[in-house]
């Protein structure tokens, strides 16, 4: 079963919170939501037939203090910048927010979605979709244009990163399957080659037997150190 960590980042007020508590509970409230310590809300989904458990990561204020919590950060797998589409601030700060989940996972290849949310208030906007799309074409990130109050675009956001992950991981073990069978194949030439060594050696024996009169013996030693490979 896979059990991907999901963090929401971008600055205050862009609905984070009201994203996670539509795609959980189908609820919207209008007022701001106060998110009180670490919030981790669990969602199992099941795509293509694979169940996969969401644990969902709400930041806990540090968007507002702009404090970089790492735990928060550290060992997502699939991170979703959210940016207010009539805010344009809240866009500009999302080049912030991925290089920060970047440097905090520094080896991990993290699955990044990007969600134009608010998208309900279009006679509002001043973020074009067309930026929306070019920046997160341009940091290899899916696009979703999301409304946590109309539930747009919500549910298709979640499983299509959850989608991306499972893609991702199911395509690193096959690179590994195809690893492992190439090094198998790999220990077969070794234990042939080794087994030709091994015959080698009784030939070398059978010729240092016949030969022994006539070799140095510390000579033939120091040739044979030669022999090992760490
Ligand atoms: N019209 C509209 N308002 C939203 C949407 N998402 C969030 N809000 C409102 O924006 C405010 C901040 O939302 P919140 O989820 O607390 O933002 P957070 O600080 O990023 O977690 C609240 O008043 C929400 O009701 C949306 O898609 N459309
Ligand atoms: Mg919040």
């Amino acid at each position: 079963m896979y059990k991907p960590k999901l963090i929401l980042v971008g600055e205050g007020h862009v609905g984070k919170t009201s994203i996670i508590q539509q795609f959980i509970e189908q609820k919207f409230s209008e007022s701001y939501l106060m998110t009180v310590g670490s919030d981790k809300s669990i969602k199992d989904l099941k795509i293509n037939g694979k169940d996969i458990k969401l644990e969902i990561w709400d930041t806990a204020g540090q968007d507002k203090y702009r404090g970089v919590n790492k735990i928060f950060m550290k060992n997502t797998k699939i991170a979703l910048l959210v940016y207010d589409i009539t805010e344009k601030y809240t866009f500009e700060q999302l080049k912030f927010w991925i290089d920060n989940v970047k440097e905090i996972n520094k080896n991990e290849n993290i699955i990044f979605g990007v969600a134009a949310n608010k998208s309900d208030l279009f006679e509002q906007q001043v973020v074009e979709t067309e930026e929306g799309k070019k920046f997160a074409n341009d940091n290899n990130c899916l696009f979703f244009e999301t409304s946590a109050k109309d539930y747009k675009s919500i549910e298709n956001a979640f499983s299509k990163l959850a989608e991306n992950y499972i893609e991702k991981i199911e395509n690193k073990n096959n690179e590994t399957n195809n690893n492992n069978i190439n090094n198998n194949s790999n220990n077969i030439n070794n234990n042939q080659n080794s087994q030709n060594k091994s015959e080698g050696k009784k030939d070398l024996n059978f010729e240092n037997e016949l030969n022994e009169k006539f070799i140095d013996k510390d000579d033939g030693k120091s040739s044979c150190s030669k022999c090992f490979i760490f």
